[in-house]
């Protein structure tokens, strides 16, 4: 037998023998329980897979195989996100169709992820460009539009008018094209959207059901941005008496201290309230502000900036005459697009007043008194100078003045969410053709389920087409078209839907992926539904996780599906970042490791256990190929150490009976590695083998019989399996000369008795008299014993406040406290 663990030919052989056996089939035994753990189901890039990826890939990959061990049917399945730009652009780049770079790319992983030994039932590979897939896209489209949930309106995009082309937000630098510097304009584009903002309340509340990281749930809280207020009228002045700004607030306490109202340089009103004096100066403002994104307005450090328009509006309350504003820190997007200004209490406000000498007005105290201040205080507090009200709580005066309102008319509670519908119209190639059709008679008609799917047309100019419109809008023999419902000429949309709406759904579709009568199969979808343990990465947050929690939700409603929370559980792995520049690994920054040279140079096995042992799952942690040294010794211990290289020398001390420590630290063994694996702390898992690992070569010139030295090193390999497949296989089956995979071993018991530190009962005495017992582990520090012995109440009545002397420990049992 060699010596040294040699992985290249070893993890060669088993690859091929687990594929013959088909170790990874999802378990169908209806007598055990199922459990699904799902991957985020990956967009696949030229890249390929780096180390990176395996930090998401080996923790679920590891939680699979410890699952089946458990006795659990495991649904672990992998497919490709597959539509989008990555492998549009790379096609345009290389002269090829999207399809052939999709082709190379999910090769490239499905091979790197084989590499790495990823426990996936490939049987149950989908793949969202594939017709079978993206026609349920579709049914999912017109599910969407048949319960109002999918709508058409005009959605301004920025257009830059010299290269004739939509730009992203990105892609407009100061309010001009990256490309060419030439001023963008706005253009208004009719587009899809899905309300998920009818949603927003449900998505809110149902986070308090889940399993996932805080941070998550956050993100998504403050992407819907929820807040409760009131929308105010005010009544204008110059112009028809029916004309009104209306405001949304959340802080009507404070409504005495409104000195002006500013709108946003996009609102309908702008023109109708600005006078002819002021016409001139509101136009060049507006102009300029439409070229700026919101990202840019928004920023905090931005100077304020406005015009006085010339308008005024009625205050409802005191009946003040009120400026109207324009400034571009007010959003049209938000809200009503128009805001009531109280400097006294909102920074912006405040920043605003100052920058034009508008008067501020305190109305919010934190005792009652005006503070007699320059400050802006934007804290809730009582009411002062607000007729009525004062002396009331900014909770109570806001209730009562939102009463007073709704009395008069001119104001109610309003709730207002920042999250805004999903836009998915995508004027590109490589997507899921959206389902309607276009009557010049019957408006936008949706293609009838049984003509599903509506193919991608086959066409060599997929490039984008630079006037904003699909390329599909070329093909025009796919595009003409009859009407189903009046069966004249009509044109198909030629907008695709967004990647997202793939993603929105695929878990649903790995129960069952060859079910053709719908989306996906009930049946199975019962079996597998909720996912149990989902894992990916952060970045995902207000996007995938969100869309595809939304959907299941419209699902739930529709009667298809009896949960409406996809994932019970979700865990986000840590970044891995490279040691050379402490960055995220990315092919642009060439700092990228792939899995494949890390497996050439010190095997899969090595791999896995390197990049669990590197940090806590959840952590931010550096990739240090030296370390993975520190791995490998490891191995090649376990390896000697099952091999016989260690064996006891015939001098060794004899024994007929069993070892009880060293059967108890099995049990320890076993209890601590469960206990990690179930909480997915594999680095401490790693620790805790490279620790039993060292005691079990301790104790090779112990007196301990053969059997439980065999039993101790195969319990050792099954434990092992998950993590490390190749070397405890060869172990397993090779050298122990077991006839079936360690994969197909159950997963050992513990009793709970022996895994328990073993305790004894320890006498305290007090200037030698016995005066108090207590029970410890065998092995505890003679530090804590100490401290603990003479911390006993009864031990203390004895000392009585005299000072110790010393403190005597006679092993095992004994604790003399002299005083
Ligand atoms: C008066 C006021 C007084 C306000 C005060 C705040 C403090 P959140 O919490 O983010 O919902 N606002 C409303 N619509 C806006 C828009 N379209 N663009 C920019 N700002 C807008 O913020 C709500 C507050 O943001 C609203 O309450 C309004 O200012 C402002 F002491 O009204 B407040
Ligand atoms: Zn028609």
């Amino acid at each position: 037998m060699t010596k040294k663990y040699d992985f290249k030919t070893i993890e060669h052989k088993w690859r091929a023998y687990w594929n013959e056996i088909g170790l990874y089939r999802t378990g169908d035994d209806p007598n055990k329980p199922d459990i699904y753990i799902l991957d985020y189901f990956p967009y696949p890039s030229g890249a390929g897979l780096s180390v990176g990826h395996t930090r998401n890939y080996v923790p679920s990959c590891v939680s699979s195989r410890f699952h089946r061990m458990k006795g659990y049917n495991v649904l672990h399945p992998m497919g490709w996100d597959a539509f989008g730009l990555p492998a549009e652009n790379y096609a345009i780049a290389h002269d090829i169709h999207p399809r052939e770079s999709t082709k190379l790319f999910t090769d490239t992983y499905r091979r790197q992820m084989k590499l790495v030994a990823c426990s996936y039932d490939w049987s149950r590979e989908i793949n969202s460009t594939f017709p079978d897939y993206y026609r349920w896209t579709q049914w999912f489209f017109l599910l969407l539009h048949r319960r109002g949930l999918a709508y058409r309106a005009q959605s301004v995009q920025w257009w830059c008018p010299q290269c004739q082309t939509i730009l992203a937000n990105e892609q407009v630098e100061a309010g001009r094209c990256w490309r060419c510097h030439s001023l963008v304009e706005r253009k208004a584009l009719a587009q899809w959207h899905f309300k998920i903002t009818e949603y927003a309340d449900q998505l809110l509340a149902d986070l308090e059901t889940i399993d996932w990281p805080d941070s998550i749930k956050t993100m998504q809280r403050n992407w819907i941005g929820r807040s409760e207020g009131a929308e105010v009228i005010f009544q204008t002045c110059e112009v028809s008496q029916t004309s009104q700004v209306s405001v949304f607030t959340t802080r009507p306490d404070t409504l005495f201290g409104v000195t002006f109202l500013v709108l946003a340089p996009e609102h309908p009103l702008v023109a109708e309230v600005t006078t002819p004096e002021q016409a001139k100066a509101v136009n060049a403002y507006v102009a300029v502000a439409e070229r700026m994104t919101e990202i840019d307005r928004l920023a905090a450090d931005k100077v304020k900036s406005g015009v006085f328009t010339g308008g005024t509006a009625v205050h409802p309350l005191t009946g003040q005459f009120i400026p109207i504003w324009v400034a571009d820190y007010v959003m049209m997007s938000y809200g009503t697009g128009a805001v009531m200004g109280v400097p006294g209490h909102d920074e912006r406000d405040f920043a605003f007043a100052q920058k034009y000498g508008l008067p501020i007005i305190e109305v919010i105290s934190p005792d009652g008194k005006s503070q007699d201040s320059d400050a802006c205080f934007t804290d809730y507090g009582v009411m002062i100078n607000s007729e009525p009200y004062s002396g009331m709580t900014s909770a109570g005066g806001s209730a009562q003045i939102i009463a007073d309102l709704e009395a008069q008319g001119t104001g109610q509670r309003q709730v207002t969410y920042k999250m805004r519908d999903w836009l998915i119209s995508r004027q590109r190639y490589w997507g899921t053709p959206i389902p309607i059709i276009h009557c010049p008679d019957c408006g936008a008609v949706p293609v009838p389920e049984e003509s599903l799917p509506v193919l991608l047309p086959e066409t060599d100019e997929f490039a984008p087409t630079g006037d904003g419109r699909s390329p599909l809008a070329r093909v025009e023999n796919w595009v003409n078209t009859t009407c189903p419902q009046c069966d004249g000429p009509a044109q198909r949309e030629t907008d695709t839907m967004d990647g997202f709406a793939c993603s929105s759904w695929y878990f649903l579709r790995f129960p069952n992926p060859y079910y053709e009568d719908g989306p996906f199969d009930p049946e199975a979808v019962k079996q597998w539904l909720p996912v149990d343990i989902y894992v990916g990465g952060a970045e995902h947050a207000v996007m995938h996780l969100l869309y595809a929690r939304f959907w299941t939700k419209v699902m739930f409603d529709a009667g298809l599906i009896d949960f409406n929370e996809p994932f019970s559980q979700l865990l986000n792995q840590g970044m891995l970042l490279s040691a050379v520049d402490g960055q995220k690994m990315s092919k642009s920054k060439g700092n990228v490791v792939t899995p494949d040279e890390v497996v050439s140079g010190h095997g899969t096995d090595a791999l896995r256990a390197y990049v669990l042992f590197l940090g806590p799952f959840a952590a931010e942690v550096t990739w240090d190929e030296a370390g993975i040294k520190g791995v490998t010794r490891f191995l090649d211990r376990y390896w000697r150490l099952a091999t016989g290289d260690w064996l006891p020398s015939p001098a060794h001390p004899r024994t007929r009976s069993p070892h009880h420590a060293f059967e108890r630290a099995r049990h320890k063994f076993i209890k601590r590695i469960t206990r990690e694996m179930e909480g997915f702390r594999f680095n401490t898992a790693v620790a805790g083998y490279m620790e039993y690992l060292n005691y079990l070569i301790e104790m090779q010139d112990q007196p301990i019989l053969a059997a439980q030295r065999r039993q101790a090193i195969e319990t050792f390999t099954v434990l092992l399996a998950p993590i490390c497949p190749f070397i405890t296989e060869e172990v397993w089956q090779v050298v122990l000369d077991h006839a079936d995979s360690v994969h197909r071993q159950t997963w050992p018991g513990f009793e709970e008795a022996l895994a328990q530190d073993e305790m004894v009962t320890i006498i305290i005495q007090v200037n030698g008299k016995v005066r108090d017992r207590m029970e410890m582990a065998a092995d505890v520090a003679e530090e804590l014993l100490r401290e603990t012995a003479v911390a006993r109440p009864k031990v203390r009545r004895f000392i009585n406040g005299k000072s110790i002397r010393k403190i005597i420990v006679v092993p095992p049992a004994l604790v003399n406290i002299v005083v």
